[in-house]
């Protein structure tokens, strides 16, 4: 049987706590609860305390003050991690994360490295209106389309992480200590696996007690949204030079092997028109085969692939012919200036479609 974790922060939650872990344990009896208490002034610790005597698959980590939610989490990944759990589920403490879906993300995680709850898939819906409707909706709108996350719901908690996840995991690398944590760690997640799902929820207004998202808290998590699309948009600039550099390799290696061959096939004695598209099919999977295997490592079914690149070619050669031409003829340009300030169009061009249209890269 799968060991499995559930893991959930409080701060002043002593109205929901005890009715929480109950309903943990009747969804999920057989998995093993971790709470982080920050010092709660309204006792919430204590009452773990005093559950926990009676209840040894509960563990409760006291920290001496608020010290945000991120963190919270951050130490219950680690445990997951460091004791061997299988699964981690983690989720909120205050009933907005019904526990009578615990059943479904355990059995979901038989086949995913990572889930999550979803208020904003067909069949999920959130009890929230007005301003905080318009917050997380924003929030979840901009999240994934500033870091590319390939989820509709990036910023709730309700979330279950494989063992195999948890390891590939860079903890430590999160560095969002209150709720930016949960957009800053579904970006980590989506870097590192493709094998996720999302699951409807429908999220409720809190049980009881009051809401700890403070204003500063969503200036906090602002600031953090920018910094980590300011380090995509830099991580990939890095990689598209890194790709453009090999490609550029592939390039000069490649006339070099196309000329070779075509004159190997004018000694073997083969017509010019022959050896030129000869020598020009050989260039073309040489290419292929560079692109694919050393510069973009690719993963994609080959017989599409092909295709695409054969197509990415032939556009390529004729914004190529289109451009001499117009050099040539409407601008009187020498040919060899015309080819070389072609080149410098139709180069990037071709390294661009090569880049997010013919080859798909693995994770
Ligand atoms: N340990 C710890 N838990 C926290 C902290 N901040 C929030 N929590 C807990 O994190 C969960 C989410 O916080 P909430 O206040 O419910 O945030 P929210 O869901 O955005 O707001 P509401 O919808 O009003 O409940 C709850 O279980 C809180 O008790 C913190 O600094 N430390
Ligand atoms: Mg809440």
């Amino acid at each position: 049987m799968k060991k499995i974790l559930v893991f959930t922060a409080t701060y002043n939650e002593s109205g929901n706590i005890d009715r929480l872990i109950k309903n943990i344990a009747l969804f999920l009896p057989s998995a093993d609860m971790l709470v982080v208490d920050d010092n709660s002034p309204d006792g919430t610790g204590k009452i773990l305390d005093t559950i926990a005597s009676s209840m040894p698959q509960l563990h409760v980590l006291h920290r001496n003050k608020k010290l945000g939610l991120g963190t919270a989490h951050k130490l219950g990944m680690k445990y997951a991690r460091d004791n061997d759990y299988d699964v981690l589920i983690t989720m909120d403490s205050d009933f907005s994360h019904n526990p009578s879906y615990l059943p479904k993300i355990a059995q979901l995680m038989d086949k995913n490295d990572f889930v999550t709850g979803s208020r904003y898939i067909t069949g999920g819906r959130s009890d929230y209106d007005g301003y905080r409707k318009f917050v997380s909706f924003s929030a979840n709108l901009l999240a994934r389309n500033l870091l590319g996350i390939p989820f509709k719901e990036c910023t709730t908690s309700f979330r279950g992480f494989s063992k195999r996840l948890l390891k590939m995991m860079d903890i430590d690398s999160i560095r969002s200590d209150g709720y930016s944590f949960f957009f800053e760690s579904i970006f980590l997640v989506s870097r590192l696996t493709d094998n996720v799902s999302e699951f409807p929820i429908y999220f409720e207004n809190r049980a009881s007690g009051t809401s700890k998202i403070s204003r500063t808290e969503i200036a906090k998590s602002c600031i953090n949204l920018m910094r980590l699309f300011a380090d995509r948009l830099t991580s990939a600039a890095g990689n598209n030079s890194r790709h453009f550099i090999k490609y550029a390799l592939i390039g000069i290696l490649n006339t070099a092997v196309s000329y070779m061959t075509y004159s190997l096939f004018l000694i073997l004695g083969t017509s010019y028109p022959a050896a030129l598209i000869l020598s020009y099919i050989v260039g073309i999977v040489h290419s292929y085969a560079w692109n694919r295997l050393w510069n973009f490592k690719s993963i994609s079914s080959l017989i599409p692939e092909t295709a695409r690149f054969i197509t990415a070619y032939v556009i390529s050669f004729f914004l190529n012919l289109l451009m001499l031409r117009s050099f040539i003829e409407v601008h009187g340009m020498q040919p060899f200036i015309a080819q070389a300030t072609a080149i410098i169009f139709t180069v990037p061009a071709t390294f661009l479609m090569m880049r997010y249209w013919v080859f798909k890269r693995p994770k």
